[in-house]
């Protein structure tokens, strides 16, 4: 039989400074998709806000200082070399920006992109952290005041004959994100994150930060029966300390591959992708197993109070 395979990597990257120029930036990020191509990857995943320092980390009061983190002509303004380097090893890769629309609406992003252009487009749907800065945290995660709330759904894409789903950083806690992505077909989710070691307002789940990343992902392959690619951007940032870890997860759950660094690292794998289709076959048979009838809508008493003085 025509065994469906496909070499991927996740591109760890290590911290990128508020002030690297762009081009610096996109050199490390061309050397990187190299590295892959050399060995044997197609297919590869940059991590969430690859081509800035994580802003998120920190409040900018200023509309246009902010807005200089933003890309306003993806993808060729903005990783022109990369899909040239692209176009040249016939690489896909998948990379995570912040995006400003042409109405000024601002979103996190991902997108799938070739040699030849942008194939599909996903907006960050489960934003962390909160619209005010919190003066007595250790760091600010402002997403909700930096980003709108991703109205694109979950894209799935066919890619080298592959079905791939996108998700980024926080959405991979959520079991939703990953069941929205096989309830499409989706073989292949690809996860970029930028995740602190510590978490304001409960140092109680510090020790866990890496063992959680593992887990929500590892989860999410084996209860959807897909691979997991998940890219950090890892190590001290302008003085935050965030987790690597990038992996490339099984439908077994398993980890079959993994940085060890907290630096530019390139994780590669082989990725079998008949796999999904043996596990959903099988333990993971939605149409036989599934039972949505009886999933009815959320009560209100999953609904925790909200221990914070702002709107959510
Ligand atoms: N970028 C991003 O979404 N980061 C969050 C930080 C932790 S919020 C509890 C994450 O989920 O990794």
């Amino acid at each position: 039989m025509n065994q469906r395979t496909l070499t991927a990597a996740a591109i760890q990257l290590g911290p990128i400074p508020l002030s690297a120029p762009r081009n610096e930036v996109l050199d490390r990020l061309v050397a990187l998709l190299h590295t892959a191509a050399d060995a044997g990857a197609t297919f590869v995943v940059y991590p969430e806000l690859a081509l800035t320092s994580f802003f998120p980390h920190w409040r900018i009061d200023d509309r246009n200082e902010l807005l200089q983190f933003y890309e306003t002509d993806f993808p060729h303004g903005s990783v022109a070399p990369i899909m040239r380097a692209a176009a040249q090893r016939a690489v896909t890769f998948e990379i995570g920006y912040a995006e400003v629309t042409p109405e000024g609406q601002l979103f996190n992003t991902a997108s799938l992109v070739d040699g030849t252009g942008e194939l599909a487009r996903y907006r960050k749907v489960h934003l962390p952290g909160f619209a005010d800065e919190q003066p007595e945290a250790q760091h600010q995660l402002l997403e909700k005041g930096y980003f709108g709330v991703g109205n694109l759904g979950f894209p799935v894409t066919e890619v080298q004959r592959a079905r791939v789903g996108m998700a980024i950083c926080n959405d991979r806690r959520w079991p939703e994100t990953y069941r929205l992505l096989a309830l499409q077909g989706a073989e292949i989710a690809c996860i970029g994150y930028n995740t602190p070691v510590a978490t304001p307002h409960l140092p109680e789940i510090d020790r866990l930060t890496h063992f959680q990343n593992h887990l929500s992902m590892q989860a999410g392959a084996y209860q959807n029966s897909m691979w997991v690619i998940g890219a950090a951007k890892a190590g001290v940032e302008e003085g935050v300390d965030q987790i690597g870890g990038s992996a490339i997860i099984a439908p077994s759950g398993e980890i079959v591959a993994q940085a060890h660094s907290v630096e530019d690292e390139v994780v590669v794998a082989e990725i079998d992708l008949d796999m999904c289709t043996r596990y959903r076959a099988e333990v993971f048979n939605f149409l036989h197993h599934r039972r949505p009838e009886l999933y009815g809508p959320i009560s209100a008493a999953m609904d925790p109070a909200w221990p914070y003085p702002m709107a959510r």
